[in-house]
């Protein structure tokens, strides 16, 4: 088992634009290998290839109670939101120890391409539809904290920044 190290915040490479699969191969099929490990690992209900310094359109989610039910999304795209919100207590595997609520649509349809590259499409709410509106915005360069006030950000960034001092 290859575990990824998991980039921090306020690593500036949390702020990569990923570039879209060409081909879903066995290459591709190690990435999302190692992202699940990552991800079970952390552990965690979601994992960006952001997140891990790959720059590549490859989440892994996995909402279920007993963590055994993998979802792979490659290239996903929101191709429809809904109109009213919802507010939802974030946390991230980039953000250790920071929890905060978000407003995002309550619903989304997302598609995406699976570890075999087939095409599917899910109609997403509650915990699955904020996790994948979290993992599409780390592809996009955006951690969760950026929807908070400048000034939460600037303290996230503070206390984050002294807790990696500490550890040295
Ligand atoms: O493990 C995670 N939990 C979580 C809780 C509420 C909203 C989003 C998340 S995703 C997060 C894992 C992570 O950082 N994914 O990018
Ligand atoms: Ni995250």
């Amino acid at each position: 088992m290859a575990l990824l190290t998991i980039l921090k915040y306020p690593d500036p490479r949390l702020h990569t634009v990923a570039k879209p699969v060409a081909v879903v191969d066995d290459r591709v099929r190690s990435i999302v290998r190692q992202l699940a490990d990552t991800m079970y690992d952390a552990p965690g209900i979601g994992l960006a290839a952001t997140q891990c310094d790959i720059h590549e359109r490859i989440v892994v989610v996995d909402v279920s109670e007993t963590m055994n039910e993998l979802r792979v999304f490659i290239n996903p795209e929101i191709v429809q939101a809904s109109l009213d919100s919802k507010r939802w207590e974030e946390g991230c595997l980039s953000v250790p120890g920071v929890f905060d609520e978000v407003e995002r649509p309550d619903r989304v349809t997302v598609r995406a391409l699976d570890e075999f590259g087939q095409s599917f499409t899910v109609e997403a709410d509650g915990l699955l539809a904020v996790c994948l509106q979290h993992e599409l915005d780390h592809l996009n360069g955006r951690v969760f904290v950026q929807h908070l006030s400048r000034l939460k950000q600037t303290r996230i960034r503070g206390k984050l920044l002294k807790a990696e001092r500490e550890l040295v």
